[in-house]
């Protein structure tokens, strides 16, 4: 890991301070696109649902430790009706304590800022895929508008100079500009989800400047990986008349000091424990088993993603290919289970990707099936998290391959819920999350086929001793760095600037 700067110091604290200890009298506003609970409507009742997202999860606990509001999309079927007339409901809903603000998006601005701008540019842009950028003026138009929207909804409940206003990830880069523009006092923040693209990939999107503009806006960007931190402030030096310093994480621009820094996200570790050693997960492990036949004997390798071309399920499924090809051995003794959730399906690319990994998983099951044994066993359905945490438990291999990814959870997800015998985490070299579980985890790179196939043979013959050992390293890293010591760290980072330490 780099030691410049932009990597936030890990603080450690006699107590871990909270929001409203950190921010005194200002009102915490979290922004993001999803939502933390849904309504909808079920047999006639309204029913809450908890979308299931990392993030979402991880941060309402904190939402109701300090209050204040949460300013979402309302995408649930019934969110309007179990709102009041100014959109907002107390949650969480067995012991109300925040307001939840959903913003209603018509099907036009879902069309143009959400699978536009948001997923057909700035999502290949920053994941460096721009042959899959798509172009269209109604996009950045509606985009701009959301967040126009957005940044309204958080004005609408509170006054942003005597707040601290979170925004999550790539669907806000112009909101924090529209609140700074109106209220100059704001305390603006973000995290930057996804990696952040070098200069040369950046420049190809026309509104580069603008977007820069309107991050520069907060008072603190975050992204994962100090790497991702020096594209952005190189990005800076590029586009903008700005004053940046690379080893401090400093921008001054437009008379103001942004500070730039790296903070991996982490997961929570205890309860991805208690999870995987959770009778439930033992019931979820029987039921899986007999619906989709995963064998008793040999080795359980796993995948676990959205279905989106970042994360290599095709490079993964071509390396697996390989290995039942040249390694014979393998057969009947190594199933993989690719547990693939539809994701964007709105979207051409993702509506090929789907074709084409159901294609490729026709054809392994094809060639090297049995009549006792199926290669590849795909489970599509979205799982509770007891069932996640059954899969995660039982795998002697996990396979995580993406092209390219801010972070990836799973990894760390899985490397948390190893309670059993420990398995071997076999990781992209792209991804986030191998720079911290590089040295103990497997290596691969995603396109090179045979080399990939030739380390998931090695994961599945190494000693126990081995496995051990190097999970044991990946277990300290993942229960070190958690999601509260990210939390920690963000808002600590925060409170200094606003305190001007
Ligand atoms: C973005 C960045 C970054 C998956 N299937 C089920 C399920 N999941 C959960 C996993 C995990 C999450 O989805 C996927 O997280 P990732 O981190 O792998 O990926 P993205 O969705 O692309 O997230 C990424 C992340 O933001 C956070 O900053 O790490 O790089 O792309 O938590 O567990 N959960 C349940 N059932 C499923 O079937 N319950």
């Amino acid at each position: 890991m780099s030691n410049t700067n932009t990597t936030a110091s890990d603080s450690s604290f006699e107590s871990p301070p909270t929001a409203t200890s950190l921010f005194e009298n200002r009102e915490f506003v979290l922004v993001s696109n999803r939502e933390p609970y849904t309504h909808e409507r079920d047999d006639g009742s309204i029913t809450v649902v908890r979308p299931a997202g990392g993030l979402t999860s991880a941060l309402d606990p904190m939402m109701a430790s300090t209050g204040g509001t949460w300013v979402a999309w309302g995408s649930g079927g019934a969110d309007d009706e179990a709102s009041d007339e100014n959109g907002c409901v107390r949650v969480p809903p067995e012991s109300p304590s925040y307001e939840l603000k959903r913003v209603s998006l018509t099907e036009e601005q879902v069309r143009n800022y959400y699978y536009g701008y948001s997923n057909k540019v700035l999502w290949p842009l920053c994941h460096s895929d721009t042959a899959k950028v798509t172009s269209d003026a109604r996009f950045w138009r509606q985009y701009r508008e959301t967040n126009r929207q957005f940044a309204a909804a958080v004005r609408e409940r509170t006054d942003p100079s005597n707040a601290v206003i979170w925004f999550q990830d790539y669907h806000f880069a112009l909101a924090p500009r529209y609140i700074r523009d109106q209220s100059p006092g704001a305390f603006c923040m973000q995290f930057w989800h996804i990696p952040w693209p070098s200069w040369d990939v950046f420049q190809s999107c026309p509104q580069y400047e603008e977007l820069l503009d309107g991050l520069l806006a907060n008072d603190l960007l975050g992204f994962h990986l100090d790497q991702y931190c020096q594209n952005f402030l190189d990005c800076v030096s590029h586009a903008l008349d700005a004053d940046v310093d690379r080893n401090r994480g400093r921008i001054d621009y437009d008379g103001r000091t942004v500070r730039v820094a790296a903070f991996p996200l982490g997961i929570d570790t205890a309860e991805r424990r208690t999870l995987a050693e959770g009778k439930e997960a033992g019931e979820q492990w029987e039921s899986l088993r007999k619906t989709y036949r995963i064998p008793d004997e040999g080795q359980l390798a796993l995948g676990v993603d959205r279905l989106d071309y970042t994360k290599g399920i095709e490079q993964r499924l071509a390396a697996l290919e390989h290995l039942w090809e040249w390694y014979p051995d393998c057969r009947e003794r190594l199933t993989y289970v690719q547990k693939a959730t539809e994701s964007r399906s709105r979207i051409d690319e993702y509506q090929h990707l789907q074709a084409n990994v159901g294609a490729r998983v026709e054809r392994i099951n094809d060639r090297f099936g049995t009549e006792t044994w199926q290669p590849v066993i795909s489970i599509n359905d979205h799982l509770p998290q007891s069932a996640l945490a059954a899969l995660y438990r039982e795998a002697d291999i996990c396979l995580v391959s993406s092209l390219r990814d801010g972070m990836n959870l799973v990894a760390k997800e899985f490397v948390a819920s190893q309670v059993a015998d420990p398995g071997v985490l076999v990781l992209s070299e792209l991804v986030g999350a191998h720079e911290e579980l590089g040295e103990s985890a497997l290596t691969v790179h995603p396109n090179d086929t045979e080399a990939f196939a030739a380390t998931v043979d090695q994961a599945r013959m190494m000693e126990p001793e081995e496995r051990s050992n190097r999970m044991r390293r990946l277990r300290e890293q993942v229960e070190t760095n958690d999601i509260e010591q990210w939390k920690r760290n963000v808002l600590r980072e925060a409170s200094d600037i606003l305190h001007g330490c």
